[in-house]
């Protein structure tokens, strides 16, 4: 997503980042049946039809990758070069996963629950569906939703068509999307996705600890005009009305802050009411940019559990969470050599 698309509550569709491990299955709406199975009394094999025809919720959820900003590690991770652009919130419409469970009759014992896509592909050298699962609590909060809409349309096939799961507050990878089938287990789910993939771990072979919730982060718009190459921003001499976004899984945000001189000193910003209880806050400071110079913005975001952004990053083996400030080089000058727009005559 471009960072200017944070000036829309909710981002189009065509602006909401896109991760996919593998291929975009073909899959047809006629022949789709969700199944539901493992240790329940009732499996229950469920059409879109029956799917849709179920009480629905929409909700404005706001997604980020877990490897969102992997890019600016150093060394950097391998895996997808997310900057900081890896985020969207986008208005989800579906059908509530505990009442599905609960037709399906959870039997006691029960464990985990998992989510199986229909997109199959090699990771790690291991052959497999993408899946992922939530413990038993956690699949039966009353916000964890299989959706077949997105911003009142039927889901694209990019975002998950025909079903996928929402779990607001959490990172991307546990919104399973092509989703195929639900598996309650007795034991914990050990598949590729959950037990070795998306943990924060700093050397080979350590266990490490798994990826869950969103840590806090706020970005800006980038203000005024980038250099081509190198990014740099270039702006006239004014006061500048900063905008941004910010969220956390983790807590209600309660603080945002700016910096322009590269964190060394903070203000607070104003922050507008939550797009949802699971969704991104706007946030606006009034940056006083008469004097002409090279500045360092920066935006903090603290949550009401009082998790904070580290200043640092903190460099770990897969590149996720890191939710370091974000960085925003700029020029204050009177703008340079022109190409007058030829509408201008
Ligand atoms: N079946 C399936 N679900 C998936 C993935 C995938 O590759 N396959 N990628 C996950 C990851 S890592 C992220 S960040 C989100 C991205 O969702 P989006 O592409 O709709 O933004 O989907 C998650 N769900
Ligand atoms: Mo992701």
């Amino acid at each position: 997503m471009p960072l200017e698309a944070m000036r829309y509550d909710i981002t189009p569709v065509g602006l909401h980042y896109l991760l996919i491990h593998f291929d975009i299955p073909a899959i047809d709406a006629g022949d789709y049946a969700l199944r539901v199975g493992g240790h329940v009394r009732r499996p229950l094999r469920l059409t879109l039809d029956q799917l849709t025809a179920r009480p629905s919720t929409t909700l404005a959820v706001t997604l980020e990758c877990a490897g969102n900003g992997r890019a600016r590690l150093s060394p950097r991770p391998l895996s997808q070069p997310w900057l900081g652009e890896a985020v969207g919130t986008a208005e989800w419409t579906g059908t509530s996963l505990r009442a599905v469970l609960d037709e399906a009759g959870v039997e006691t014992g029960a464990i985990d629950v998992v989510f199986t896509g229909a997109d199959r592909g090699v990771q790690g050298g291991i052959d497999q569906f993408y899946e992922r699962s939530l413990s038993l609590a956690d699949a039966m909060r009353d916000e964890v939703l299989l959706v077949n809409a997105m911003n009142g349309r039927p889901l694209p096939p990019q975002h998950g068509f025909p079903l996928r799961l929402i779990v607001p507050g959490w990172y991307g990878m546990t919104h399973v999307k092509w989703l195929r089938s639900i598996t309650v287990t007795e034991r914990s789910f050990a598949g590729y996705q959950q037990a070795a993939a998306y943990h924060y771990r700093t050397t080979e072979g350590d266990s490490g600890v798994s990826v869950t919730r969103m840590l806090p982060r706020a970005l800006m718009v980038p203000p005024g005009v980038p250099d081509f190459m190198s990014r740099v921003r270039f702006l006239k001499p004014a006061t500048e009305v900063i905008e941004g976004r910010a969220w956390s899984g983790l807590a209600p945000i309660v603080k945002v802050e700016f910096s322009s001189d590269g964190g060394r000193s903070w203000s607070a910003a104003e922050l507008e009411d939550a797009v949802s209880p699971y969704a991104w806050r706007r946030w606006t400071y009034r940056w006083d940019a008469t004097r002409p110079g090279d500045y360092e913005l920066c935006a903090r975001a603290t949550d009401a559990a009082g998790n904070a952004q580290p200043i640092a990053q903190r460099w770990n083996l897969e590149g996720v969470e890191n939710n370091a400030v974000q960085r925003v080089p700029v020029v204050v000058r009177e703008p340079a050599e022109q190409q007058a727009p030829a509408d201008l005559g």
